[in-house]
């Protein structure tokens, strides 16, 4: 009975383990119901843009990335793909640096196929920002950034001056106001006004949700401001859930060795109680 108890204890130990290790989806934030209606959730818009290959998997897909940094080129392009939110005329999009220091990329008037051109030059940045079809088509917008560095992540900013970013440990309790998606060299996407093409591995689509999700008062659809970035990798890769698998793995392991240990110690007791009778 004690053995069959033992195999049990472990196959669960096993169980959640794996549960907890298995993966992206484990520590996925969970989508709400949106508030602009049936069709408009990030997955549907996503599919919507999806010409041919995998639907991007809006749940399973999370990478839990949210710092990145620039490749070899030196330069990125952003390219606007939608906004779906009360707050769409004004919400502005951008990076920050571990100083804070914020670099707009998109002001309130951009919206779907507005793209800007980020260059990472020797410690200094460079953004320069156009328009295009459908939609707005301003001209040229150009900002320089001394010393701004090449390590960021990237941050919605509301006309009240609320700002999300994509590290949860600078939004108020803590919340998770981005999701990010990698490319899988397969899906072929199509943004509005743009040439369809590959969603390739080195682009990555950074999804905000614009009203605090922890605390507030949120839907939690994530299709509030959404912008593909091209040309950057992240910094690190986060395993918080492979971490606390191993924690349970380990812990589960140094509950049976003193499971076992005990009932070693009893048998032991056991043997050596008649030799002590024996002996008296
Ligand atoms: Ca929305
Ligand atoms: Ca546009
Ligand atoms: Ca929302």
């Amino acid at each position: 009975m004690k053995k069959f108890l033992t195999q049990t204890a472990a196959i669960a130990c096993i169980a959640l383990g794996t549960t907890i290790s298995s993966g992206a989806s484990a520590g996925a934030v969970s989508f709400g119901t949106s508030s602009d209606g049936p069709g408009k959730s990030l997955q549907e818009q996503l599919n919507n843009l999806t010409k041919s290959g995998p639907n991007i998997d809006t749940v399973g897909g999370q990478t839990g990335y949210d710092l990145f940094t620039n490749t070899a080129s030196g330069g990125s392009v952003a390219t606007f793909m939608f906004e779906i939110a009360g707050f769409a005329s004004t919400n502005k999009f951008g990076i920050y640096n571990s100083s804070g220091v914020k670099a707009q990329l998109f002001g309130g008037a951009n919206d779907v196929s507005d793209q800007a051109l980020v260059s990472y030059n020797d410690g200094d940045l460079s953004v320069i920002t156009k328009g295009f079809l459908p939609g707005y088509t301003g001209n040229l917008t150009s900002a320089d950034y001394e010393d701004f560095g090449n390590v960021f992540g990237f941050y919605l900013e509301r006309q009240d001056g609320q700002v999300f970013y994509t590290e949860n440990g600078r939004n108020q309790n803590g919340s998770q106001q981005a999701v990010v998606y990698q490319g899988n060299n397969q899906t072929k996407l199509q943004i509005p006004g743009k040439s369809a093409g590959t969603f390739t591995d080195n682009e990555f689509i950074i999804a905000f949700e614009d009203l605090l999700r922890v605390g507030g008062n949120s839907d939690s659809d994530f299709n509030d401001l959404v912008v593909m970035v091209e040309s950057v990798e992240p910094t690190k890769v986060p395993e918080p859930d492979t971490v606390s698998g191993l924690l349970v793995f380990g812990l589960c392991g140094i509950g049976l060795m003193l499971k076992r240990q005990r009932q070693q110690n009893a048998k032991l007791t056991l043997l050596a109680v008649p030799n002590k009778s024996n002996d008296a």
